[in-house]
């Protein structure tokens, strides 16, 4: 009986950590998110004067990013629309260091643009690198 109740106990106490860390993960995602809105800005492009833009659709699926590679063509702008349905916490601030790229996504800014002027894989995660996948340019 005294087993049962320990078990109890030692569940309920697993229940509290893991919502912790999930608390955190989310205000951390939405305190970067707040210092970051502004370099956001400067990661926008217009499209090309050909008016050509790679749009791809980035959800959350299977504990990642969905897709987790995302193919695209080299110097022909590119514009990721976020779901932010499905994309949430942390997973928000999307970085793509190969185009300094580093921004947080909300309902009302969920697109990221950038120009790939550099062929070859780069990845793209969120801050701790839970959310992680590729961008390969050809
Ligand atoms: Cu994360």
């Amino acid at each position: 009986m005294s087993e049962q109740v320990s078990l109890k106990k030692a569940a309920s106490y697993f229940f509290i950590f893991i919502a912790l860390i999930f608390g955190v993960f989310y205000v951390k995602g939405n305190f970067l998110g707040n210092n970051l809105t502004n370099n956001a800005v400067l990661n926008e492009v217009q499209p090309s004067e050909s008016g050509d833009v790679q749009i791809i659709n980035l959800g959350f699926k299977g504990f990642n990013y969905d897709p987790e590679i995302i193919r695209v063509k080299y110097n022909v702008p590119v514009r990721i629309v976020v779901d932010t349905n499905t994309v949430r916490g942390c997973m928000t601030n999307i970085n793509i260091p190969a185009f300094g790229i580093s921004k947080t996504v909300t309902k009302n800014n969920n697109i990221i643009e950038f120009i790939p002027t550099k062929k070859g894989t780069f990845k793209f995660s969120c801050p701790m690198g839970m959310g992680t996948g590729n961008i390969i340019v050809e």
